[in-house]
């Protein structure tokens, strides 16, 4: 069987059961066996939508994707995208072309193995037919176990070689790291001290499942719960969990947090953006890291006990040590306090146009709970992660890694794919809409059922709010205005644009059908600044 057939059917046998991509000459031999295998093709109309669907598929749905690209320029239009899924730890796979070792002159030769590990991505090769199976075991492997962003070059002369398709044994399950004696008692110790404790949980506690454990360990201790950006959902509808720590806390949630004795935190880094540089933490709080990398512990601020470990499993240590340790703090009063004090309940001046606050308060009480709110980059993004509710963890997707605009839309899809049984939300600018352009024409094709929020100021309204009080000349950074409705409709989507509240009723009569995606040109008030955006600014 020629080595191109012989991948393609590979990668479905090994649970590959969803595949973005670019055709091109290169990977179309690959692509089709692959999807004769039984893996579903979802086409793109840009390489960087392709991958941040792959992207957004496997935050949602936790299994590996894959991208498939032409060689050279397909490659290259990934590499954005390809940063924020490597940065953000995302299982994907991109399966790339590559021109013939001894090609020296092809047009499309680059040298793609530096290219993508210069992001942090990992370069994986089909080197020949003989290896040929065992080598996409590998890369599958790295990206399933590892959660790396693996990319697979499969040279144009190998595809054309006929090869053996028989793929290796499957590799053992591993089980979590368990986490060791000596720190795990110096853990129960800070706890049994603490008379306020707070849990903090990142991405690394969504990724080991550790939300019951945590919510237990909460239970015993009296701790309030809070969560990292990307973790924002873990503990959806807990009474005591006062949302992300950060730029986007609560008044509320800034004042426990910083009243804390003991913060232990679990998968979360506590860098800048969730301790807010810092400030977020009293600085005599007795500091708990656990993390599965040794090299996260300590590596953004000082903590006192460091564990390492699986987030859940160290959850579970803890539970069953404290076992019998109660603490009296978590009163029906705090909880009422907590409920009071979320951020739909805290009083802003109101716009006399379109207010964001509102807009976004207006379609939290619209739209059903069972929905996946995905975020893109920009000013814009505080509202939809402070104001729109979400059902657990993989109802939010956050691809901010690498702090670039225009990825949500991509993500948007793939994690549309991933639960067509949720209302997918994406939330962007309108900076961050036209970046993604070519993908509209993906959205309106698949008809999934997609509300597209465009948060328009016409403007690069991050850029605008930052710069204009320095007495900085901001025109650039400012547009005409865009009809995105039109666009949308242009592309097969439904458009509306909404210049007041009252016409969101049009919202309300599309989720009785959702035939079509939604594109919802929102033209906000472009004078409202949120007050997270200097916080952020300081992490440039
Ligand atoms: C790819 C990329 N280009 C430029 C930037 C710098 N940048 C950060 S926010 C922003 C404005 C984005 O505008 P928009 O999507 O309309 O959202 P808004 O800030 O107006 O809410 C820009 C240009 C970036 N982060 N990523």
């Amino acid at each position: 069987m020629l080595v191109a057939e012989a991948v393609g059917r590979a990668l479905a046998a090994s649970g590959i059961d969803v595949a973005f991509g670019l055709l091109g000459s290169g990977n179309l031999t690959v692509t089709n066996a692959m999807r004769d295998a039984g893996t579903r093709f979802y086409g793109a109309r840009h390489e960087g939508g392709a991958i941040c669907m792959a992207d957004g598929y496997g935050r949602v749905s936790g299994r590996v994707a894959v991208c498939s690209v032409h060689q050279g320029p397909g490659l290259t239009n990934t590499i954005t995208g390809l940063t924020e899924a490597a940065k953000s730890r995302t299982p994907v796979l991109v399966l790339a072309a590559d021109t013939p070792a001894a090609a020296l002159r092809s047009n499309f030769r680059i040298d793609q193995t530096g290219l993508v590990e210069a992001v942090g991505a990992v370069a994986e090769r089909v080197h020949g037919p003989d290896t040929a199976m065992a080598d996409v075991a590998r890369a599958v492997r790295r990206a399933r176990v590892e959660r790396r962003a693996v990319v697979l070059m499969l040279p144009l002369d190998v595809q054309a070689a006929d090869c053996d398709p028989t793929l290796p044994p499957a590799g053992p399950e591993l089980v979590p790291p368990a986490p060791g004696r000596a720190a795990l008692e110096a853990a129960v110790e800070t706890l049994r001290a603490a008379e306020r404790p707070a849990i903090i949980a990142g991405r690394g506690a969504v990724l080991a499942d550790a939300g019951p454990a945590l919510r237990r360990l909460g239970e015993l201790t009296g701790a309030v719960l809070a969560t990292s950006a990307v973790a924002n959902g873990l503990f959806a509808g807990d009474p005591f969990a006062l949302g992300i720590a950060g730029g986007f806390s609560s008044p509320l949630a800034v004042r426990l947090l910083g009243e804390a004795d003991a913060v232990i935190a679990f998968g979360a880094a506590l860098n800048q953006w969730t301790t807010r540089h810092g400030m977020l933490i009293d600085p005599t709080a007795r500091v708990v890291q656990v993390d599965c990398d040794e090299e996260a512990i300590g590596a953004h601020r000082p903590v006192d006990v460091g564990i390492v470990g699986d987030a859940a499993a160290t959850a579970e240590a803890l539970v069953a040590a404290l076992d019998g340790h109660a603490s009296g703090r978590r009163t029906a009063a705090l909880a009422d306090e907590i409920e009071d004090g979320a951020w739909r309940h805290v009083r802003y001046e109101q716009s006399a146009r379109l207010d964001p606050r509102t807009l976004t308060i207006a379609l939290d009480a619209m739209l059903p709970l069972e929905r996946t709110v995905v975020v893109d980059s920009g000013h814009f993004m505080g509202w939809p992660s402070m104001y729109l509710r979400v059902p657990d963890a993989a109802g939010f997707v956050f691809p901010q890694a690498f702090q670039c605009v225009g990825l949500g839309l991509g993500n948007a899809i793939g994690a549309a794919i991933a639960r067509p049984d949720r209302l997918t939300v994406a939330a962007v600018g309108d900076g961050g809409a036209l970046l993604a352009l070519p993908e509209f024409e993906t959205l309106g094709r698949l008809r999934l059922p997609i509300l597209v929020v465009i948060y328009d100021d016409a403007a690069y309204g991050a850029e605008v709010h930052h710069f204009r009080p320095l007495g900085e000349a901001v025109d650039l950074a400012q547009f005409p205005d865009t009809n995105f409705a039109a666009l949308a409709e242009a592309a097969g989507c439904r458009g509306l644009e909404a210049r007041g509240v009252e016409d969101l009723e049009g919202v309300r009569e599309w989720l009785a059908t959702r035939d079509r995606p939604l594109v919802l040109d929102a033209k906000v008030d472009p004078d409202i600044c949120a007050e997270w955006l200097e916080e952020a600014f300081r992490g440039h």
